[in-house]
């Protein structure tokens, strides 16, 4: 990969957009306002449609929506069979269309094609299906309470849910909230990206031609601080859950605390370590630390940014892990084989007017740039890449940092692209110090064939996740979610559904204790 290299002319996707308005009471509508955005195309910048945008009075009626759906039903009152049945339904909707969803979910994002097709969208089927699974087997349990009682807990949904979700997983965000959410048999508004507002229109489409109730399920796309916000505060908002940087998940805290205290599980940035221990396959660990950092253009909450190597096999790895970065296959994320595409380009949130020649946030683009002339000014050796990748879009080289220090910037802050900071370090005691001195706390990656220093690292990491010899396996069942400022509270698995039930107590005195 080379700085001149340029990208072809970008292939058309093989899917019209369909979607565009607020999905409010099971129907298309347009915003109050009339206002609409446009969603950009990473690859040139280019509209791809314009989308509705919503605001305040949107978010009103689409709260009223799901309120009357929650407080009037049928969802919540419907046979916990009967709401497993409409989830199964659109998850098969869903596996249908899996290639137009694919290739919308990549237009809109820049993600490569055949990673959309074969993996992201089988995996919102997956969890879907999981979630459906859990609808029928949720239940309280009965309490043997002192004195002559009958104690039992009910599990009930807790109403009306508020979802803020980010725009590097559109989809796969999209399955984490919705999924465990109408299992439970709560009423959902949910506020997509502004940079990726496409799929998630497509896909509740779907969840309404399987039968899913109006109100049930809306979406109000739009900006963070006026769609947003106005969920985080909204009186009649029961619970939100939100995913997106820590910055937002404190102030989005802050606005459910100020409004109803509805309660927030909050999913939130990362730096996680990737440690090779002394007696790692080289090789092996070579591969899955690229991976670990530049899956999705680097742009991963769990991303492993911290690639800690044992100071015996430090100058191999490097080697190894530049080669690697200079072979990955950076361009047009629908042509075959392609391992990486643009990053994701952002728009002014207020009053902007659309203009190509300079109204195009690319702060993502810029952001990554800044950190990688940050990373050469502060002495870290730059092995491979270090700036943009063609002349068109918004392609970064993949690139590679070596001796790089704890104290860059580097190594502290979230870059969220194609970025690897390669840090040395001597024995475990210190990488674990080391891995754990930062405020996050996602995930952590370990690469070891020694059982003792696996177990050793595995209670030592203060992360919601940790993964050996593996890295970034999302099974629907297992929960995921962060330790200190990385988030509260953990999706998926069963874990997550605590998040969207209430447990009430119900106790009643026995006529006849003696039975
Ligand atoms: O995040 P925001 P951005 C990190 C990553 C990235 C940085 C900035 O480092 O470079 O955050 O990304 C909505 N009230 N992550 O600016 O703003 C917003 O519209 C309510 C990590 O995209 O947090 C979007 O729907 N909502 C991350 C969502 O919050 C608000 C994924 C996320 O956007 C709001 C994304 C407000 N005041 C970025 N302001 C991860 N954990 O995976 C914005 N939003």
């Amino acid at each position: 990969t080379s700085a001149a290299a340029t990208i072809e002319e970008p292939i058309k996707p093989s899917v019209e957009v369909q979607h565009t308005q607020l999905l409010i009471n099971g129907k298309f509508i347009d915003a109050a306002s009339g206002k609409t955005f446009p969603t950009l195309d990473p690859r040139t910048g280019e509209v791809i449609a314009q989308v509705s945008e919503g605001n305040g009075e949107d978010v009103d009626r689409a709260v009223a929506a799901a309120r009357k759906a929650f407080d009037e039903g049928p969802w919540p009152r419907m046979t916990a069979y009967e709401r497993q049945k409409i989830m199964l339904r659109a998850a098969d909707l869903i596996e249908k269309h899996n290639d137009e969803i694919a290739a919308l979910e990549t237009w809109d994002n820049g993600k490569p094609y055949e990673q959309s097709a074969k993996v992201e969208v089988p995996m919102l089927v997956r969890q879907i299906r999981y979630y459906a699974g859990w609808a029928d087997k949720l239940q309280g349990h009965t309490i043997p309470a002192d004195g002559a009682l009958h104690v039992q807990t009910l599990h009930e949904p807790i109403g009306v849910v508020g979802q803020i979700i980010p725009w590097n997983f559109p989809l796969l965000m999209f399955a984490w909230k919705v999924g465990p959410a109408l299992a439970c048999g709560n009423t959902i508004v949910l506020k997509t990206a502004e940079q990726t507002p496409l799929s998630a229109l497509y896909v509740a489409n779907l969840f309404l031609e399987a039968g899913l109730p109006a109100g049930v399920l809306n979406i109000v796309s739009g900006f963070g601080p006026t769609v947003g916000a106005a969920l985080a505060s909204h009186m009649h908002v029961d619970k939100l859950a939100f995913t997106g940087s820590t910055e937002t998940g404190k102030a989005v805290l802050q606005l459910a605390a100020k409004s109803n205290l509805k309660t927030v599980t909050l999913e939130l940035g990362g730096k996680s370590p990737f440690i090779v221990c002394k007696d790692a396959d080289v090789d092996q660990a070579v591969e899955l630390a690229h991976l670990a950092l530049f899956f999705n253009q680097g742009q991963c909450c769990c991303a492993g940014s911290r690639t800690f190597v044992h100071e015996s096999i430090y100058d191999e790895f490097v080697a190894k892990a530049k080669a690697r970065a200079l072979s990955r296959v950076v361009g047009d994320p629908f042509k075959s084989g392609i391992e990486q595409g643009p990053q994701m380009t952002r728009l002014y949130p207020n009053n902007f007017v659309f203009d190509p020649n300079n109204q195009i946030d690319s702060k993502q683009f810029d952001k990554i740039l800044g950190y990688i002339k940050s990373g050469v000014e502060n002495g870290a050796t730059l092995e491979a890449g270090g700036d943009r990748f063609g002349n068109k879009g918004y392609y970064v080289q993949p690139t590679v940092f070596s001796n790089v220090q704890d104290n860059m910037a580097i190594a502290k802050d979230e870059i969220f692209g194609p970025v690897q900071s390669i840090l040395k370090y001597k024995d475990l005691d210190e990488v674990i110090h080391r891995a754990n001195n930062t405020a996050y706390g996602l995930a952590a990656g370990v690469f070891t064939k020694d059982i003792d220093t696996a177990n050793t690292l595995t209670r030592a990491l203060k992360a919601g996740s940790v993964w050996v010899n593996c890295f970034d396996i999302f099974d629907a069942a297992i929960p995921f979610g962060g330790y200190k400022m990385s988030g509260q509270g953990r999706e998926k698995g069963e874990y997550s559904l605590k998040n969207y039930y209430q447990v009430k107590a119900v106790v009643t005195p026995l006529k006849n204790p003696a039975w």
